[in-house]
Order: C-alpha cells, then sequence, then structure tokens
C-alpha cells in the first residue's frame, strides 16, 4: 500500500517509466517473498490449482458426489435402507417432478421478463427437499435461504403461491410483495436472503419448540457457503448448550455463487464442524439416502433432545440465480456428467421401475398431469393482478398507534392486513391501483377498530414527548 502510494507520488514528481517500472518489479518480488514466508498462497494437499471462480475450470470433486462417500462424527449411523412402498415411491417421484417442472416453467417466464428480479433454482436439488420432508411431523418447522421454492412447495404452498409470487402476483404466497426469496407459509418461515443469518432464527425455532414441549423439531436449512460464517458456529454452540431440537442441514451444492467449497471453506467436512454436535454426511442425489439420513437425524433429536447436523452432497444444474450462466466458474462437462450420472430423479425413477415397484405408464401419467397443472398454474397466474401501491404499507409490523410511517414523508398510514387473503385465488384479488375494500383483521380474524385519522407528524412527535415525561 505505501509502496503504491509512493509510486503515486513519483509519477506526479516525473519520475522515469523505466525507473518506476523497476521499483513495480522489486515490490512485487518483495509480497511474494513476504506472502511465502507466512504461508500465504501456499497451495493446500487437496488443492488441485490456484483457480479464480471466474476461470471456467472442471472441480473435479463435485463431480464425486455420487461415490460412496457418507461420513459420520461423533456418532454411529449405518444406513438401513427401508424397503419403499408403491405408495411412498409414487408420492416422491410425483413430489421431485412437480418441483423441477415448476421451476423449468419459472425458468422460461424468467426469460419473458415476467418474473423480475432475484429468482434462484433448485434444479438438481430435488431430493435434498423431498428426502428431508418425508422425516418431518406435522408441528415440525422449517426455514431457509433464498433457494426456498421446492420446500415452500413440499410445506403445502401451491402452484400459484409459488409461481404468482415470483411473478409479483396477488395469488403468490406473500401477495406478490415478496418474491422468489420471501414466501412463507403454515410452519415455514421463509426465504430469507442474507447468507446465514436465518441460521441463528433456525436455532430461535428451536428453542420456541423446546419451550412449547410438544416434541417439534426446527429444521434448519443452509447452503455450503453459510457453513463459515460467525453466526452459524454461534448457534451451533448455543443449541448444545441448551440441548436445542434442531437439525442443521447443509445443502453442499459445491458452490457459493461462483466460488467452489475449497476455495471458502477450509475444511468442506461440513458435518465435522459442529464440534460436539453429532454429524452425517450422505449423497444428497440419492433419495433414499437422504431419507435415511433425515429419518435418522430427525428421531436423534426427538429422542436426545439435542441438536445434529447433516451434509447433504449435491449439485445445482443451472447458475446461482438466473443472472449467472452458470459456466464460468464451471465447465459445462462439468454439468452435464452431474446430469448424466447422478440425476436424482432419473434415478431414483429407474430403481423403482427395475425393482417392478412403479410401472412406466404411471410415471408417464404423473408427468402428465404435473405438465397439466403447471400449464393451469401459469395461465392463473398471468390473469391474477398485481398488488395495488395501496398495498405497499399493510401487514407491516412496526406499529405507533396503528399506524406505519411512510419513510421519509411526514405521513402515516392506516395500518392494515391483508395476508388473510392470501391462498384464495385470483378472482378475489383487485387489479393494482385499485381502491382497497379490504377490511383489517386481527389475528382472530375479527374486524379491528377503525383507525383515528393519521396525525401530522410534528403533533404526533410531540404527543410522544409529553407520554414519556
Ligand atoms: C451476508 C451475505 N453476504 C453475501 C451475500 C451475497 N450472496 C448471495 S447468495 C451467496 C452464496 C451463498 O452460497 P451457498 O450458501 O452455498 O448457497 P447456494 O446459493 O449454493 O444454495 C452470496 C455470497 C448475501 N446475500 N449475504
Ligand atoms: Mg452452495
Amino acid at each position: 500500500m505505501f509502496g503504491y502510494l509512493f509510486l503515486r507520488l513519483k509519477i506526479s514528481s516525473g519520475l522515469s517509466r523505466q525507473i518506476l517500472n523497476r521499483i513495480i518489479i522489486r515490490n512485487v518480488a518483495y509480497i511474494d517473498t513476504k506472502a511465502k514466508v507466512r504461508g500465504l498462497g501456499k497451495k493446500r494437499d487437496s488443492e488441485d490449482s490456484d483457480k479464480t471462480p471466474e476461470s471456467s475450470e472442471s472441480n473435479p470433486e463435485a463431480t464425486e458426489i455420487g461415490s460412496d462417500n457418507a461420513g459420520a462424527h461423533r456418532i454411529q449411523y449405518t444406513p438401513s435402507f427401508e424397503e419403499l412402498s408403491k405408495e411412498k415411491a409414487l408420492q416422491y417421484i410425483t413430489e421431485m417432478t412437480r418441483i423441477r417442472k415448476l421451476e423449468q416453467q419459472a425458468q422460461q417466464v424468467y426469460l419473458q421478463r415476467k418474473i423480475r428480479g432475484f429468482c434462484h433454482l433448485y434444479i438438481g436439488e430435488e431430493a435434498c427437499a423431498v428426502g428431508v420432508k418425508a422425516s418431518m411431523r406435522p408441528d415440525d418447522t422449517i426455514i431457509t435461504s433464498y433457494r426456498c421454492h421446492a420446500w415452500a412447495l413440499l410445506m403445502g404452498e401451491s402452484n400459484e403461491n409459488v409461481l404468482g409470487e415470483l411473478m409479483g402476483k396477488t395469488v403468490g404466497s406473500s401477495r406478490g410483495k415478496g418474491g422468489s426469496m420471501h414466501i412463507y407459509g403454515k410452519n415455514f418461515f421463509g426465504g430469507n436472503g442474507i447468507v446465514g443469518a436465518h441460521v441463528p432464527l433456525g436455532s430461535g425455532i428451536g428453542l420456541a419448540h423446546k419451550y412449547r414441549d410438544k416434541g417439534a423439531v426446527s429444521y434448519t436449512i443452509f447452503g455450503d457457503g453459510a457453513t463459515d460464517q460467525g453466526q452459524t458456529f454461534e448457534s451451533y454452540n448455543m443449541a448444545l448448550l441448551w440441548n436445542l431440537p434442531v437439525v442443521y442441514i447443509v445443502e453442499n451444492n459445491r458452490y457459493s455463487m461462483g466460488t467452489a467449497i475449497k476455495r471458502h471453506s477450509a475444511n468442506t467436512n461440513y458435518y465435522t464442524r459442529g464440534d460436539l454436535i453429532p454429524g452425517i454426511k450422505v449423497n444428497g442425489m440419492d433419495l433414499e439416502s437422504v431419507l435415511d439420513a433425515a429419518k435418522f437425524a430427525s428421531e436423534y433429536v426427538r429422542k436426545e433432545k439435542k441438536p445434529m447436523l447433516i451434509q447433504l452432497d449435491t449439485y445445482r444444474y443451472r447458475g446461482h440465480s438466473m443472472s449467472d450462466p452458470g459456466t464460468s466458474y464451471r465447465t459445462k462437462e462439468e454439468v452435464k456428467k452431474v446430469m448424466d450420472e447422478q440425476d436424482c430423479i432419473k434415478n431414483f425413477t429407474k430403481k423403482m421401475i427395475d425393482k417392478q415397484l412403479v410401472t412406466q405408464e404411471e410415471i408417464k401419467a404423473i408427468d402428465d398431469k404435473i405438465k397439466k397443472d403447471v400449464k393451469e398454474c401459469l395461465d392463473k397466474c398471468e390473469k391474477a393482478p398485481e398488488p395495488g401501491i395501496d398495498e405497499t404499507y399493510k401487514d407491516v409490523y412496526l406499529l405507533y398507534n396503528s399506524k406505519v410511517r411512510m419513510p421519509g414523508m411526514f405521513m402515516l398510514m392506516d395500518h392494515q392486513n391483508v395476508s388473510h387473503l392470501v391462498s384464495k385465488g385470483a378472482s378475489e384479488a383487485k387489479p393494482a391501483g385499485a381502491k382497497d375494500k379490504v377490511v383489517a383483521k386481527d389475528k382472530a380474524g375479527k374486524e379491528e377498530k377503525k383507525p383515528e385519522p393519521a396525525k401530522k407528524e410534528e403533533n404526533v412527535g410531540k404527543e410522544k414527548t409529553k407520554k414519556i415525561k
């Protein structure tokens, strides 16, 4: 830094370019020697090259997912794959296919610019969500990152709730006001945009479950990118200290945006990083492995009343989000290899057909039905209105005298709750800008008392001061 400033000064004082170049070379050599002395820039044994995230090179480790690489930390774990019933096999195929086809539709709609802003697709990772959900009981909860569409669908949100939310329509889970990353539902705490920030929330939900003492578990799901954050380690620590019923699930899809795991994690054995918390690692592209691991963790947490960690090794086929082609930091061949060899839907379906548990005709019927459902869903979402601008200040829970203060303006708006309209479908939703006749309701569904007319900001301030006095 000082060397650089020195050089700038010399440039302005007219030092010749030749001398300058010499100094630059000497400075670079000096920095390099220092780095070597400190061990900086030294490759770890396992690191295959000093790639930059921008370089498009294959990451051999990324395609090793299918190899038998299960692991256990501070616990004995031998998978005991249960024989699946025909009914369950068909259910799982249906769930995975529904997630994939709806997201493929979302991708198309996005390219038509009917979805704006962020959109992180889960395509390729479906076995993780479906396998984990199978281990859940009705009171259990889920909190996850922005890659949330699959989880929302499995937690009971309809196709329109999800696609409508992405399209910013009132049929969406958050009436189109949240978008792709902010979908919520019963026992589903989102959809969270800040990497790692929801991990402590997941522990907090676990604390609530402990208080309520109904045996419910908080499933807290996050990407490999969130595992290196301080708040994740703090969450682990508190969960173990307070014996919280939390299953922490790392969806290790090998990249945090464009950064391969070996470039951001000194230890990529995420299942071992809860220290005294037991952990297991399984192939997240294999539905049966996920089913077994999730069942095992769910039983452990309920029985021992302690947290547990699961690492699911998986892969996303699309870019980090729709604005990332997904091939600038990994090769097309790498993606293709995983799609050809590891695909969770293709492999599970083939296995079930080979076992003669399901038939080709049943699979085709599922496919056709889902295609039809997704098409109908798209029609409904296209026809549904956007929320009016008047809805901007509704369902905002920062209250002062039943008023919501508009940021930066000397004006208070009436607080209203319109969230009860969610899921009612397009017919009940109003077109953009239409005058809102929605009656505010409290949590019990009773009409809220009509709020006082808005007071001027300066009076509100004085009133507040008086009260404090
Ligand atoms: C605190 C914070 N830092 C950076 C970002 C930008 N960002 C968004 S997603 C992402 C990568 C996270 O990767 P990972 O946790 O592995 O999840 P994945 O996208 O692979 O599912 C980053 C760095 C953010 N949203 N929040
Ligand atoms: Mg990741």
